[in-house]
C-alpha cells in the first residue's frame, strides 16, 4: 500500500473518521503501511486521516530517554476514546500534515483511553506526558481537529502569516 501524507489546507483533514467494524488483512497492511511512512517522515504520530483513510486509526511511536523509536513502543490504537482527563499541561507541537510549523498547545496533563488493538482486543490505558500529548493531538484529527484550531486569534494569524511565506517561497522556486 503506497501512502502520501495529506498536508493543510486539504479538506480532507476536516473529515471526521469513522468506526472500524472489521479487524481484517485491510486494516492490517494501512497499519503497517502508516508505520512505514511516519518513519519515513520523521513522525512520532499519525493518524489514518493524515494517509486519506478516514478510519479511527491512529499510530504513536514515542522515542526513548535516548531520543530512539523502537518499534517496540509503537502503539496502535483503533476506535479510541478518552474516558478520562485531568490536570495541564503545555508542549511546542507540531503535525506531519502541517510542516514546519511549531506552536505552544495546551492539553490534558493525564488521559485515560479506552481502545481496540489491530485484532479488536479491547485495551484501556492510562497515559501521561508526551505519550498522552500525543493521543490528544492524533484523537483530534479522528474529529478533523488540527493543533493549529487551537491557537490564539493572534497565533493563528503568526501562523497564517508564515504559512503563505512558505507558500510564495515554494512558488518561486518552481518557476
Ligand atoms: C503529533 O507529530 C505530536 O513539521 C505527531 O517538518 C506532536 O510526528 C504529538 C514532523 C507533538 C506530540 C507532540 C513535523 C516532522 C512530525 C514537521 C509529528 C516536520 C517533520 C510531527
Ligand atoms: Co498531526
Amino acid at each position: 500500500m503506497q501512502l502520501n501524507i495529506v498536508e493543510y489546507p486539504d479538506s480532507r483533514l476536516r473529515e471526521k473518521s469513522k468506526a472500524v467494524e472489521k479487524f481484517d488483512k485491510d486494516l492490517h497492511e494501512l497499519l503497517d503501511a502508516m508505520y512505514t511512512i511516519m518513519m519515513k517522515s520523521n513522525g512520532i504520530g499519525l493518524a489514518a486521516i493524515q494517509v486519506a483513510h478516514a478510519k479511527q486509526v491512529l499510530i504513536l511511536n514515542i522515542p526513548d530517554e535516548e531520543d530512539e523509536q523502537s518499534i517496540d513502543d509503537l502503539i496502535e490504537m483503533v476506535n479510541p476514546v478518552i474516558t478520562h482527563k485531568a490536570g495541564e499541561t503545555t508542549y511546542q507541537e507540531g503535525c506531519l500534515s502541517v510542516p514546519s510549523f511549531y506552536e505552544d498547545i495546551n492539553r490534558f496533563e493525564t488521559i485515560t483511553v479506552n481502545y481496540q488493538d489491530r485484532d479488536g482486543n479491547t485495551k484501556i490505558i492510562e497515559a501521561n506526558g508526551l505519550l498522552s500529548i500525543a493521543i490528544q493531538h492524533e484523537i483530534d484529527h479522528l474529529n478533523g481537529i488540527l493543533f493549529i484550531d487551537k491557537l490564539s486569534y493572534s497565533r493563528r494569524k503568526k501562523f497564517e502569516k508564515e504559512y503563505k511565506k512558505a507558500q510564495k517561497e515554494k512558488k518561486l522556486q518552481n518557476k
